[in-house]
């Protein structure tokens, strides 16, 4: 499959990579050969220690593994790939040149999604490679679909969790910007008393919408709960994170709604791109930013409001004493 890219160069693109991991030069091309037509980049490890190294680095999609091999034998490497959590989910075929049921057994029970004998015909290892591939797809769909919410289409708030506390553990390696904004739909209990829960549910997903318009491919934006909302905006200072969700809070103010066109929606921010002593605990940030929207919420809603951070410091500098 080629992509063109703006040049007009039509460059070679890989849906997988798959890693191969055998001691044997010859099984090496061989298994170039046989798996060209699929749309895989195809990596060569020539040793267990190797393999492991690399399928840590590249996390490919699928491994074919062989067992006999001089030093980690492939059982040691399966059993190795299955203990480090970064590896666990990469799935393993087995190329064996053993078809005793014991090995069989061996393989599959650590782990292998499959387990082929050599020689193995070139069509036949294609299509257990296919089949592998199609499995490894769906698991990571599912995986996907866990993670988002089902009303609004937004990363759920599991989801969200764990991207902050990613995000943290990134800023903390390379100093970089961070934005943390938490948002609530203003007086949302009247207006589903008023209209019904319905017309609650469809403000929600056009709200998404606004989001997923506004804010850039980087931006995490989440269902945190009910009508509340957390957008994690990385490499953004809150200034420039204001300035985002100001142009979202006019957008909701003036969206017009045929439910209900008397009634305008509106909500309030609060950001955050740091909190009291520096800290990068995701419970520090999630509360600063909640305390900046209760201060949106108690000043009369329908507002963007951005911690002071001179402020904080100096609050923070006093409790240190
Ligand atoms: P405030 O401006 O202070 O935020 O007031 P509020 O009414 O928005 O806040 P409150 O927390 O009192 O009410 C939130 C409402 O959001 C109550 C709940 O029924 C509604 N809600 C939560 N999840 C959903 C949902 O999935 N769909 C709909 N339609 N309503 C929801
Ligand atoms: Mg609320
Ligand atoms: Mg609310």
């Amino acid at each position: 499959m080629g992509t063109i890219r703006s040049d007009g160069v039509e460059t070679e693109t890989f849906s997988h990579e798959l890693l191969v991991i055998d001691d044997s030069q010859l099984i090496h091309k061989l298994l170039k050969h046989n798996l060209k037509v699929e749309n895989v980049h195809i990596l060569s490890a020539k040793n267990g220690e190797e393999g492991l190294r690399m399928a840590r680095d590249i996390q490919p999609t699928l491994i074919l593994l062989d067992l006999n091999m001089p030093g980690m034998d492939g059982f040691e490497v399966l059993r190795a790939l299955k203990d480090d959590p970064a590896t666990l989910p990469i799935s393993v075929i087995v190329i064996s040149g053993s078809d005793e049921t014991e090995d069989k057994v061996t393989g599959l029970d650590l782990g292998a999604v499959d387990y082929v004998c050599k020689p193995v015909e070139a069509a036949e290892l294609r299509a257990r490679v296919r089949s592998a591939l199609r499995i490894a797809e769906l698991m990571a769909m599912l995986e996907q679909r866990a993670q988002i919410d089902g009303l609004t289409g937004l990363w759920n708030r599991k989801y969200f969790d764990d991207r902050l506390a990613d995000e943290l553990s990134a800023k903390q390696r390379a100093g970089r910007d961070l934005s943390l904004a938490l948002c609530d739909l203003d007086n949302f209990k009247s207006l589903n008393d008023t209209y019904g829960h319905a017309a609650g549910d469809a403000v929600l997903q056009s709200f998404a919408k606004i989001l997923g318009k506004s804010l850039r491919r980087s931006d995490i934006a989440c269902r945190y709960g009910g009508e509340e909302f957390g957008l994690i905006l990385p490499d953004t200072k809150a200034s420039a994170a204001s300035i985002v969700l100001e142009r979202v809070r006019v957008d909701l103010e003036e969206t017009a709604w045929p439910r209900h066109p008397e009634r305008n929606v509106t909500a309030s921010f609060g950001v955050c791109d740091m909190v009291a002593g520096g800290s990068l605990e995701p419970l520090a940030w999630i509360e600063t930013a909640d305390k900046a929207l209760y201060v949106a919420k108690s000043g009369g809603r329908n507002r963007v409001h951005v911690v002071d951070a001179k402020a904080m410091s100096e609050e923070a500098l006093r409790a240190a004493g």
